[in-house]
């Protein structure tokens, strides 16, 4: 099977903070999605693709579906969730094994009537000390989906992804490929930049941690050996600009060093980063304000 092209695009399914972003990361041996422990990190589907020989497998990792269906940002992404589930080749459900919710439910409805291949990743197999929640649900879970492959894995640890992987590519179709075998986003540079910026906020900011944050790049620009790039970072209230900057400025400090690591890595260069905090009132719940800040089906 080895010499025959295969293509075709693998949806990640799953409920907030079951570990698909990570599962995306670690079979791209890069960081390109971000995570944190809180959901609602993943905004947009993306793409991750990966190619190895004859193989190119187009991932899309998609914001977990939740039940919280009031905020344009939440029904947005929702949308882009269920989209992804459609004109794909595969289909992974990607559960975590210490855990099972009302969303986890969610997901199996949607899932259910999926057409083709489709493989379960019992994630986070890693946690042998928590309390194994999923285990009971399993049996009935494989009852729901018979036709599915069970595959337990470590997103975190990349744990046996080698097979998960292998079933991906076993189920991808005879094809050319789709993209050239060096690009692993359909994603631009500025949107992976803001996206590490918000990152670092998510994982800065605790219990008092604004949802309602959205970065933009305003600069993004090589010269010589530096990358400048200059983000703005969009806040709802005046509260939450203050408990963003933090004492002294010492928390936006902190977001800025650990954003910069991360770009320097993924842009294989030095990076000078400027950020700034703007407060704009209510655009979680504006569609008008998402659509020009760059969510779009
Ligand atoms: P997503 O919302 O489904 O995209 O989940 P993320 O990829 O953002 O991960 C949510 C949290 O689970 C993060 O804190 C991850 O580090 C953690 N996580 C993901 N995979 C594993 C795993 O295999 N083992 C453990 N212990 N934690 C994991
Ligand atoms: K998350
Ligand atoms: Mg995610």
């Amino acid at each position: 099977m080895t010499d025959i092209s295969r293509c075709g695009y693998v949806a990640i399914v799953g409920r907030p903070n079951v570990g698909k972003s990570t599962l995306l990361n670690h079979i791209l041996g890069q960081k390109l999605a971000i995570t944190s422990r809180k959901p609602q990190t993943t905004r947009h589907n993306m793409l991750g693709i990966k190619t190895e020989g004859a193989v190119q497998a187009i991932y899309v990792d998609t914001p977990g579906l939740h039940k919280n269906n009031e905020k344009a940002l939440n029904r947005f992404m929702n949308k882009s969730a269920a989209s992804a589930l459609k004109d794909v080749d595969v289909v992974v459900f990607v559960v975590d094994r210490t855990r099972w919710t009302d969303e986890d439910q969610l997901v199996l409805d949607r899932v259910q009537y999926v057409q083709g291949p489709l493989i379960i990743a019992v994630n986070k197999a890693d946690r042998m000390e928590d309390k194994a929640e999923l285990l009971p649900h399993l049996q009935w879970l494989t009852e729901q989906l018979p036709n599915a492959e069970v595959v337990p894995v470590s997103a975190l640890h990349g744990h046996n992804l080698d097979t998960l992987e292998r079933l991906v590519a076993e189920h991808l179709p005879e094809n050319e490929h789709f993209f050239p075998e060096d690009q692993i986003t359909d994603r631009s540079s500025r949107f992976l930049a803001a996206e590490l910026v918000r990152e670092k906020i998510m994982r800065q900011l605790g219990a008092e941690l604004p949802y309602q944050i959205t970065v933009e790049i305003e600069e993004f620009k090589q010269e010589g050996r530096i990358l400048h790039i200059h983000a703005l970072i969009l806040v709802e209230r005046d509260g939450q600009k203050k408990i963003l900057i933090g004492e002294k400025g010492e928390r936006i400090k902190q977001i800025g060093q650990d954003a910069r690591k991360d770009m320097e890595v993924l842009f294989d260069s030095k990076v000078m980063l400027n950020l700034w905090v703007k407060v704009k009132g209510g655009w979680s719940d504006d569609e008008r304000a998402l659509h020009s800040l760059g969510y779009r089906e």
